[in-house]
């Protein structure tokens, strides 16, 4: 199974990603984190902050690339090995970054994400819905090199317009979680949706073995 884990810097997605982690283990499953930027993506992330000026259509194809590494390298890896993935930021994110955020068009991303995915889609995708001035506080009290801090206010508005818009388009796909919460309770909305989900397709499983 695959989740991804959305939303904007400083959201919280990150730590959701090492708590959910920690809890499926614990519940003795098979679990894989992956991340968006990747290993390939920090270089990437690298040539993106020292050359700010880069065009948004290159740091597209930037991401696609790094996208189609990752699978090949570590996400098909673990699926293939029946682990649970687990991926802070996936296709939703070039969606709300590069289509809301910098207005590039729909259907060249649409294109792009499914040439770099062969069409893998997460099980679900959670987007952590966290209010702007908590995420920028978190970023500023951040000391890392990062691309976060190139983008402006207005920029990030759009974005989180664009996560409401997947979450509209695709209901049953993204689930929306109020960021604004202790990470326990993040954390434990997130764990039940991900536990309903499996005994829904465990049984849908069992239901087509039948048949
Ligand atoms: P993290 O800080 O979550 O690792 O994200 C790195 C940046 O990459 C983030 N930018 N900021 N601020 C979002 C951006 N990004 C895209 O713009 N498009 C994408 O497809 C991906 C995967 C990331």
């Amino acid at each position: 199974m695959f989740f991804a884990f959305e939303g904007i810097n400083g959201c919280g997605k990150s730590t959701q990603v090492d708590a959910i982690y920690a809890q499926l283990w614990e519940l003795g499953y098979q679990v894989a984190k992956a991340k968006e930027p990747s290993t390939l993506g920090d270089r990437i992330r690298d040539l993106l902050i020292e050359k700010n000026n880069i065009s948004d259509k290159t740091r597209l194809l930037l991401f696609e690339a790094d996208r189609a590494e990752n699978l090949d390298k570590n996400i098909r890896p673990a699926l293939a090995e029946s682990k649970i993935v687990l991926c802070d930021r996936y296709t939703a994110s070039t969606i709300a970054y590069q289509r809301y955020g910098n207005n590039l068009d729909a259907s060249l991303i649409d294109s792009l994400n499914e040439i770099a995915t062969d069409n893998l889609q997460p099980d679900l995708m959670f987007w952590i819905d966290t209010p702007l001035k908590v995420c920028r506080k978190r970023n500023e009290q951040r000391d890392d090199k990062s691309t976060r801090h190139i983008y402006d206010e207005s920029f990030l508005s759009r974005v989180r317009f664009g996560y409401s818009q997947i979450a509209k388009e695709f209901p049953s796909k993204m689930i929306r979680i109020d960021g604004n919460q202790s990470v326990p309770q993040v954390s434990t909305r997130i764990l039940s949706a991900i536990k309903s989900y499996m005994i829904v397709s465990k049984s849908r499983n069992s239901i087509s073995d039948h048949f």
